[in-house]
């Protein structure tokens, strides 16, 4: 899968992308991630990116024409564009699943108080939202979104890691965990887990599981039921 991002601070990337799982994947080929600063595409004197917004208020809005033709510049016929804002859709694990099968996504983030309409009107296929906050800049939800989608691509996590994909792939969250030691600051681990009955620790982790959302997230059960 490729990858393009756009956005005012390529650097902003550099860490979390190159390290440990995602890496890896990019080590691998199966995830090719690119940057593109939009700034480049501002051809006036001073290389404006931001304008102030029609009907007043605070703040600088994104100009539309270096935008567009960076998008442009990177857009392909395959090309799925996103948008990440705090207006779009929230991203669910459902979602991450089915933007792993698009061959090109186009990462527009947004900076300042926001892009000029227009350009999401015409540009972006759809707007989405890591969770109802705001953040400063539109580059930490791309950050998120790529890891979160990376997972759902084939290979990109190796069998030990694929194998601890309970959270939300039943709707229901993942069970609680244990190591070594046996006890530790007094605390024993459950019994369950000690004795090797496989089809107990199966149905304890799903209890342990089913539990917690009850208790946290009670919506996401009554979804599941819905769909059911
Ligand atoms: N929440 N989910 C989010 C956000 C802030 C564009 C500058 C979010 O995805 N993005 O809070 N983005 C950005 C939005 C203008 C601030």
């Amino acid at each position: 899968m490729d990858i393009e991002i756009l956005s005012l601070f390529p650097e902003y990337f550099l860490g979390p992308f190159d390290e440990s799982i995602l890496k890896r994947a990019q080590q691998k080929g199966l995830l090719n991630i690119r940057q593109t600063q939009i700034r480049d595409f501002a051809y006036d004197k001073h290389r404006k990116v931001d304008d102030r917004p029609y009907g007043g208020g605070p703040g600088m809005v994104m100009k539309p024409e270096p935008v567009s033709r960076a998008i442009n510049h990177v857009r392909r016929e395959d090309s799925y564009v996103i948008h990440l804002s705090p207006q779009g859709r929230v991203l669910t694990a459902g979602k991450c699943r089915e933007l792993a099968q698009k061959p090109h996504l186009i990462l527009l983030c947004g900076h300042y108080e926001g892009i000029d309409q227009r350009i999401l009107a015409k540009e972006v296929d759809e707007e989405i939202s890591i969770g109802d906050y705001v953040l400063t800049n539109g580059a930490l939800a791309a950050i998120v979104l790529v890891d979160a989608v990376s997972r759902f691509i084939p290979g990109v996590l190796g069998n030990d890691e694929a194998a601890n994909e309970e959270t939300f792939e039943e709707g229901i969250f993942d069970c609680p965990h244990y190591t070594r030691p046996e006890v530790f600051e007094g605390e024993r681990v459950p019994q369950v887990l000690l004795e090797g009955n496989h089809a107990e620790i199966a149905a304890w982790r799903r209890e342990q599981g089913l539990a917690k959302t009850e208790k946290v997230r009670p919506d996401l059960l009554r979804a599941l039921q819905s769909y059911k």
